[in-house]
């Protein structure tokens, strides 16, 4: 598609969300917060209206006409999600809380009852603390170590390091597909192709890929996959964990109780096959089904296009941010998949930036970002943080370049 109609099919997407027309202080909003969580199109949310006004009820219990209802919507939506990332089995794709909820399953579902005191974990210092936490917890309890793949001075991970580095022993790697803080894509096929070489697993958290990018886990050939439907249009509190099917069977159940069993006795019960075993309780039914809504809207939108539009956003605003007197741009321009952008401004505290930016009606993020470790490799404790998405326009781009400048202006002569 010409670049001129790919960035008027995705201005025109603003429609569809109505929160886009709010007016903050008075100024029109401009949302570059999506690495947070992103905002959501009309069809998502009339799907939740939908679901709670003609189909809800719990799933997999009663034989009444609603309880089949939510419970065909329920597994229509794994399906939905199957094929977006075109995982093999439907039972492949388990419905948790989100990102966090899938990692820390991994880790002690799985991961915890693998891991040996001689076994090394590798991972990086760019990594959210959701994909670090779980592990520093297992080493504690195993013995096992983590081990860290240094960045290249531009923030990407080198696949001949990670080759140098590899061992016997380095059996499990855990990486994010992009960062939240630098928005590089990391070698995820490569990297998982050494790791196999290895004997060994990886394990990666999508929460800032999955919303960007098309992704295929049989292509990447990852055996865990992790994300959360919130970063892509869809309701909070429901994510998923992908995983092969042989490792997903040999996962712990990390949620005891209703609808994980096939018989419950007095002192030992039978789980149920997957994914019913992974999922006790009555999970985020609305949520599942509000996320197969917004998958159906994105492949409208078209993954391909929304990369080939970051990207796009990426070459404008790059270079003129870079350019800024005064402005630090951590990360390089190289592998960046999503048009997202961490910065600090000289003298300026990055809390402060962020509320001017609010009272122009902008929305950044401020702070550490959930990812501590690479602040201190970054050599600060706090970052702006501007991320668009496909709904964001070259106007907000510029709106926002625009905004450093006022801002700066604003804090001028008075260091805070
Ligand atoms: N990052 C951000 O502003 P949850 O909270 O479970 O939906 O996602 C956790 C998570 C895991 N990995 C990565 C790479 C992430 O970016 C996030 C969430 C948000 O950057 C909130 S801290």
């Amino acid at each position: 598609m010409e670049n001129k109609y790919l960035i008027q099919k995705m201005e025109n997407t603003r429609n569809d969300f109505p929160i886009l027309n709010e007016e903050i202080n008075g100024e029109q909003l401009v949302y570059l917060d999506n690495a947070a969580t992103t905002q959501k199109p009309k069809q998502v949310i009339q799907s939740l209206v939908n679901y709670y006004e003609h189909q809800n009820s719990n799933i997999h219990r009663g034989v009444h006409t609603l309880g089949n209802r939510a419970t065909i919507a329920y597994e229509q939506a794994r399906r939905v999600v199957q094929r977006f990332i075109n995982a093999e089995k439907e039972e492949e794709i388990i419905f948790t809380g989100g990102t966090t909820e899938s990692l820390n399953w991994i880790a002690t579902g799985w991961l915890k009852r693998y891991l040996k005191s001689t076994d090394i974990i590798l991972t990086t210092r760019a990594e959210h603390h959701a994909n670090l936490i779980p592990w520093q917890e297992l080493i504690k309890q195993t013995g096992a170590r983590l081990e860290f793949i240094p960045l290249t001075e531009t923030g990407n991970v080198d696949v001949k390091t990670v080759k140098q580095m590899l061992t016997p022993n380095h059996r499990f790697l855990a990486i994010n597909h992009v960062s939240n803080v630098l928005g590089i894509e990391n070698p995820i096929k490569e990297l998982s192709q050494l790791m196999h070489a290895n004997e060994g697993y990886i394990i990666v958290d999508g929460a800032q890929s999955i919303p960007h990018m098309p992704v295929d886990v049989k292509a990447l050939d990852v055996d865990f996959y992790a994300f959360s439907a919130h970063k892509m249009i869809a309701p909070t509190g429901i994510g998923v964990l992908y995983g092969k099917k042989n490792l997903l069977k040999q996962m712990t159940p990390q949620l005891l109780g209703g609808e994980m069993i096939t018989r419950v006795g007095d002192y030992e019960s039978e789980w149920a096959d997957l994914p019913y075993r992974l999922e006790g309780g009555t999970r985020h039914i609305a949520g599942a089904i509000g996320l197969a809504h917004a998958i159906n809207y994105l492949n409208q939108v078209g993954m391909n296009n929304i990369l080939t539009y970051e990207k796009l956003l990426v070459d404008y605003i790059y270079p003129r941010l870079k350019a800024i007197e005064g402005v630090t741009l951590y990360g390089g321009q190289k592998n960046r998949s999503s048009a997202l952008f961490t910065f600090n401004i000289d003298g300026i505290h990055p809390h402060d930036v962020a509320t001017v930016f609010d009272e122009m009606g902008i929305a950044v993020r401020a702070g550490h970002h959930c990812a501590q470790p690479l602040m201190r490799l970054l050599n600060t404790p706090s970052t702006v943080r501007a991320s668009f998405y496909f709904y964001n326009t070259f106007a907000e781009a510029d709106r926002f370049l625009t905004g450093i400048e006022e801002v700066k202006e604003f804090f001028k002569g008075g260091i805070i």
